[in-house]
């Protein structure tokens, strides 16, 4: 593992030392009590999580882009692992909105007897390796690799940031028969934003005119969304801007690995998908198609 010093293990589960802390994900887990009208965007890092914080949010103040304008991501919707985030929310009453990385047996214990709503998006697991190398060479908390190779052996061994990403989503599949656990992927928002935004609207119990539905629509788009994140100055640290723009709203679509795989790479990957995945539906998700 290149740079390993840049990670901290949690019950071997590899996070970053810059922003993670041991014991407030310890304490997280033991004590944070979810409330029934809770909301949690949960997904592996690089699968669509801003887009998804940006859908619940225009959903909640019903389509007026305002709110995503003018406050910050991590203050709308905090990350349960990162203690400064969770400092902001000790602060509010009225926040229930949230986001969290984290596998589900690091989870807070409290989601699995609670009503309160986990919004899971997965992605195909070769665009997000892709998107994940562009995002880690930008940012010195991350790991750099100067080779795609070695990233790629790294993600498949799951020596990244919150582990593999097979354990992740083999960790959360099995709540997809929960009433509180709605399973969406990147590739349906893609395909049919409209259709994913009214499911999210009717898993929430949230009534939408025509009109707020497609206002929400409309703000999420790639380049709308990524004009109200980086075009706020407020939103953003200044030193951040340039490779915020390079990287989290990168391209934005799907099937880009197809840019960066060799055949091998690509044959590899399959095998090591077909070898952890067996046993799981494989009509649940639509990487064949993309
Ligand atoms: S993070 O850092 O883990 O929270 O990153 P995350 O937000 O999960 O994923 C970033 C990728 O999501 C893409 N993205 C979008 N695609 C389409 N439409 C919209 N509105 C959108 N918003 C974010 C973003 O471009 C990153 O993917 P790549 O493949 O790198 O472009």
């Amino acid at each position: 593992m290149e740079n390993s010093n840049k990670f901290l293990f949690f019950k071997g589960v590899p996070l970053l030392s810059h922003i993670h802390d041991v014991e407030h994900i310890q304490r997280m887990q033991d004590e944070f009590e979810f409330q029934d009208e809770d909301v949690i965007v949960m997904t592996y890092p690089k699968s669509g999580t801003h887009w998804m914080i940006h859908i619940l949010s225009l959903i909640y103040s019903k389509g007026d882009p305002t709110w995503v304008k003018s406050v910050p991501y991590w203050e709308r919707c905090p990350w349960i692992e990162i203690k400064t985030n969770m400092e902001n929310v000790k602060n509010k009453a009225n926040s229930h909105l949230f986001t969290s990385h984290l596998p589900a047996h690091l989870f807070p214990k409290s989601y699995f007897t609670s009503k309160a709503k986990i919004l899971y998006v997965a992605r195909n697991p070769k665009d997000i390796l892709v998107s994940a190398l562009h995002f880690r060479n930008h940012f010195p908390i991350f790991p750099s690799y100067s080779t795609f190779e070695h990233f790629f052996e790294d993600f498949l061994q799951g020596n990244v940031p919150f582990g593999s990403w097979f354990d992740h989503i083999k960790g959360w599949l099995p709540m997809r028969h929960s009433e509180n656990f709605l399973l969406l992927t990147y590739e349906e928002l893609h395909q049919n934003l409209k259709v994913t935004v009214e499911k999210v609207c009717q898993f929430l119990g949230k009534e939408l005119s025509e009109e707020e539905i497609n206002s929400v629509m409309e703000n999420a788009s790639f380049q709308v969304m990524k004009n109200h994140i980086l075009e706020n100055k407020e939103l953003v640290p200044a030193e951040d801007m340039k490779s915020l723009k390079i990287v989290l709203m990168r391209k934005g679509i799907c099937g880009d690995w197809k840019n960066h795989f060799t055949v091998t790479q690509m044959e590899t990957f399959n095998k090591q998908y077909q070898e952890k995945m067996k046993g799981m539906d494989q009509n649940l998700f639509p990487w064949d198609q993309c």
